[in-house]
């Protein structure tokens, strides 16, 4: 029997909330990934739309952990990073990259949506956010952060053809292979992802824009997308089912508003996850 293949997720600890580890593990699990973890920080919750939450930064417990690492000649198939407690762990990160030279790297750089920076990051985060996407073979930002890594201008609602090839290029020009974008809507009412891989090539995908602010959905869609690419997955195909699971468990979430902020039903994709790659 072979080995399963394993990725690191590198990302916070949101104890309630369903985004980042607790969202990332079991997806990867279920896709029949083993998923180790490198924690970055320990919250309460996610800093969208709670108040009073506790932050915990782990920056010293990482070192410590990659040290303990090193010793074990350990395999990496995908080293994934989101959300970073601090901008010194993005050299954490470039150290890990180089550490295990061998894994496929994709970045998430996790940290706006909606034409606004979460809470906890200052102005010159995007920047440090863009030196980690410039050493990753993929990146999946969303339309803000994108912007906010490229300085192009922000642009709510139905986008232009014109307007997201140039985000996607300039996304390239950080340096990253390939980039997959989301929040993409080319049509009213449609919403989706748009890709451009390292040979040129563009792609688009979008179902029904299902309307509302549900948390933690990019952290399903990088979810599904990681183990999708590392079971082998073109961009493009693993683009498609990260829309698929993530419209999936926004459905199975609908009609109660109150409840968005602790994020979606994912757990009732699972099985469609396992079953689109296996
Ligand atoms: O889902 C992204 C995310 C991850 N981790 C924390 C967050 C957020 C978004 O708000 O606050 C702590």
């Amino acid at each position: 029997m072979e080995n399963l293949k394993r990725v690191v997720a590198i990302n916070d600890i949101s104890c309630v909330g369903r985004c980042s580890l607790t969202v990332a593990l079991p997806l990867i699990s279920a896709a029949g990934i083993e998923c180790s973890i490198l924690p970055t920080a320990i919250l309460s919750t996610h800093t969208g739309g709670f108040t009073g939450f506790t932050f915990k930064n782990l920056s010293d417990e990482m070192d410590r952990i990659v040290n303990h690492w090193q010793s074990l000649n350990l395999h990496v198939d995908t080293l994934y990073s989101g959300y970073l407690g601090s901008a010194d762990q993005v050299d954490k990160v470039l150290n890990i990259f180089n550490t295990f030279k061998d894994a496929a790297r994709i970045v998430d750089p996790v940290m706006a949506d909606n034409g606004k920076l979460y809470s906890a990051f200052d102005s010159d985060f995007p920047g440090h956010m863009a030196r980690l996407c410039k050493g990753a073979d993929v990146i999946l930002p969303n339309i803000t952060e994108a912007c906010l890594m490229t300085g192009i201008e922000y642009i709510d609602g139905s986008h232009s053809k014109e307007y997201i090839e140039k985000l996607l290029n300039a996304c390239l020009k950080l340096g990253a292979k390939n980039v997959c974008l989301t929040g993409v809507s080319l049509e009213d009412g449609k919403l989706g992802a748009a890709t451009l891989s390292k040979d040129g090539k563009f792609s688009y995908y979008a179902l029904d824009k299902i309307d509302g602010y549900f948390h933690g959905t990019g952290d399903v869609f990088g979810s599904a997308f990681v183990s999708a690419y590392t079971l082998g997955k073109s961009i493009e195909e693993a683009s498609k089912l990260a829309c698929d699971i993530t419209v999936k468990a926004i459905k199975e979430t609908i009609n109660r508003p109150q409840e968005y902020k602790y994020g979606v039903n994912f757990e009732l994709t699972l099985a469609d996850l396992y079953k689109a790659l296996h």
